[in-house]
């Protein structure tokens, strides 16, 4: 028997060449290894005030790029959190296992409400326990997230085990699954943060839908340092970034890339990763356009993910209200 993968992302923002490095990707790649399912996690989505419409867009927009990427809906279950809503039920009774103490320490947490100040609402602090309700509803094995997700990822563990200590193996205790290489891609603008949809500055983040001559003016721009030698040295994160993403592309190694860029500075090796992203994109914004064009396919791909979601969501669902005593 395979095992199981879960795992989200939320339709909001552009979705950025972070999310498909750390993330989109090897879920792609590895759904013959695994039985896949990916969520499309609105619930989450409106921690933060969203505008109603743009979710219902966004929603789509994501489906599309998933597809894209080589998300195949015959290989993976994918499906929108809201249309399945075990996922609120269990979140709640998850809510009441799950230690303040554990969600105070959320990192996430406290930068996205450091932000916000009052606006910040009980969902975003409750962040977590809907995650944790989302994994562990299908008996995953395997999160595969990128390194900001990680912490979020062991409290759900953590909430699995102190669940299954009082009330016997009812859950899977999943673990994370961390890329090696391009877990945690930085900022364009300020290769100290993480590049995150929900930056607004326009040089922050390479949209996996940017057209050739925005990717190209924005590497261009990239905040580097005041050296020149193209070398892997994370004491000089900007540089150090944009190898990292030029090797995800390439798979070259390290080694190598320095040797083709040695003696040349930082303008010519931006060049070439521009050229190296925008044609590495370029199969995957094609695909969109087709998957985009086809009228009602993302909806048919989503309510068919829905329908397979949901027995699987029920069946757990049942087994832990059963264990703690309710219905
Ligand atoms: P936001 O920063 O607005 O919360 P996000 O960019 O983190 O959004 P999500 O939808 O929350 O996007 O994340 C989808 C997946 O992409 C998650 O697995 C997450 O860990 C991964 N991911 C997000 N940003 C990066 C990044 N900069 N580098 C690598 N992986 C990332
Ligand atoms: N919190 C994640 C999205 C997410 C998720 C999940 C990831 C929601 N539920 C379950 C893995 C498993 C994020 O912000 N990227």
């Amino acid at each position: 028997m395979k095992k199981r993968v879960f795992s989200g992302i939320q339709p909001t923002g552009n979705i950025h060449i972070g999310n498909y490095i750390g993330a989109t990707r090897h879920w792609a790649a590895d759904q013959d290894i695994y039985d896949n399912i990916f969520c499309i996690v609105d619930l989450h989505a409106i921690t933060i005030q969203q505008d109603p419409k743009q979710i219902k867009s966004k929603i789509r927009e994501v489906t599309g790029l998933l597809l894209a990427a080589g998300i195949d809906p015959q290989k993976s279950i994918v499906f929108v959190q809201s249309h399945v809503h075990e996922h609120s039920e269990l979140a709640w009774i998850l809510n009441c296992f799950i230690p303040m103490g554990w969600m105070g320490r959320m990192t996430q947490y406290k930068e996205k409400s450091s932000k916000q100040k009052e606006q910040v609402s009980v969902g975003l602090f409750d962040y977590p326990a809907l995650m944790a309700a989302d994994i562990l509803l299908y008996d995953t094995d395997v999160v595969p997230v990128g390194e900001d997700q990680k912490q979020h990822v062991e409290l759900t563990r953590d909430a699995a085990l102190r669940f299954n200590n009082i009330y016997g193996d009812i859950f899977t205790v999943p673990e994370p699954r961390i890329a090696e290489i391009g877990a945690r891609i930085m900022g364009l603008d300020d290769p100290t943060k993480k590049m995150s949809k929900s930056e607004e500055a326009p040089n922050h983040a390479i949209a996996l839908l940017d057209p050739p001559d925005v990717i190209q003016k924005k590497i261009m721009r990239a905040t580097t340092d005041s050296e020149t030698t193209v070398v892997f040295d994370e004491k000089r994160p900007g540089i150090y970034n944009l190898l990292t993403i030029y090797k995800t592309f390439t798979g070259e190694k390290d080694k190598d890339i320095e040797a083709k860029f040695a003696g040349k500075g930082y303008g010519d090796f931006k060049k070439a990763l521009a050229e190296v992203v925008i044609e590495g994109l370029r199969p995957l914004q094609e695909r969109y356009q087709k998957i985009t064009g086809e009228a009602g396919y993302i909806d048919k791909v989503l309510a068919e993910g829905a329908a397979k979601a949901h027995p699987l969501a029920q069946k757990t669902l049942a087994k832990v209200q059963k264990a703690v005593g309710l219905g």
